[in-house]
């Protein structure tokens, strides 16, 4: 039996207990007389019984409610854990985002000339990161010049030849070391090259 059982059998006791006792007291004049002590234990008893089953079930029903309050927040972190990681995914998302920016950032571009009066370009030399590089080319002479990417031999991209204009030359390119060149006969041997670095 349960706690609960017990104050309800308690009550119960008690209360057709005092209806007994109100009877008997009514139809027979001597009662309780002598009796009285032994009644007012009975009803000590009683009432004691009913208060600490009563007691003992407000507790068990308390632990109970603990026990649907603890569940129910545990429902309730499960549910933050879920929102939380629906905002994960969410930044997930937008860090895809940034890593495309990412990628557009890594396309660089490179500036490079033509000298006004000499078959040469303004450096030997150039660097980049990995990725879409760009060489923006101007020729500032009367000479036709454009600027090739090559590698081991094979031409990755090559710009319009210009005369005194501005042209640009874009490649994919994976770290390695690469030749920008002037594609007009004669001009790389005469010194129109240069190494493109990429790393
Ligand atoms: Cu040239």
């Amino acid at each position: 039996m349960d706690n609960e059982t017990l104050f309800y059998v308690a009550g119960i006791a008690l209360a057709v207990s005092a209806v007994l006792f109100t009877v008997a007291a009514l139809r027979f004049e001597k009662f309780p007389g002598r009796a009285a002590p032994f009644v007012a234990l009975w009803f000590v008893v009683l009432v004691g019984c009913a208060t600490t089953f009563a007691v003992l079930h407000a507790q068990d029903e308390k632990e109970h409610e603990e026990a649907t309050l603890s569940e129910a927040s545990h429902e309730a972190e499960a549910e933050e854990a879920e929102v939380v990681d629906e905002g994960a995914s969410a930044e997930g998302g937008n860090a895809e985002e940034p890593a495309k920016t990412e990628s557009e950032s890594t396309a660089e571009t490179l500036e490079l000339a033509a000298d006004p009066a000499a078959i040469a370009f303004d450096t030997t030399s150039l660097e980049s990161k990995p990725g879409k590089v760009t060489i923006d080319f101007s020729n500032p002479s009367s000479l036709e010049h454009d600027v090739a990417i090559e590698q081991g031999g094979e031409e990755i991209a090559v710009s319009e030849t210009i005369t005194q204009g501005e042209t640009s030359v874009s490649a994919e390119l994976a770290p390695g070391t690469y030749t920008f060149l002037c594609t007009v006969p004669g001009h790389a041997e005469a010194g129109m090259e240069g190494t493109l670095t990429v790393r």
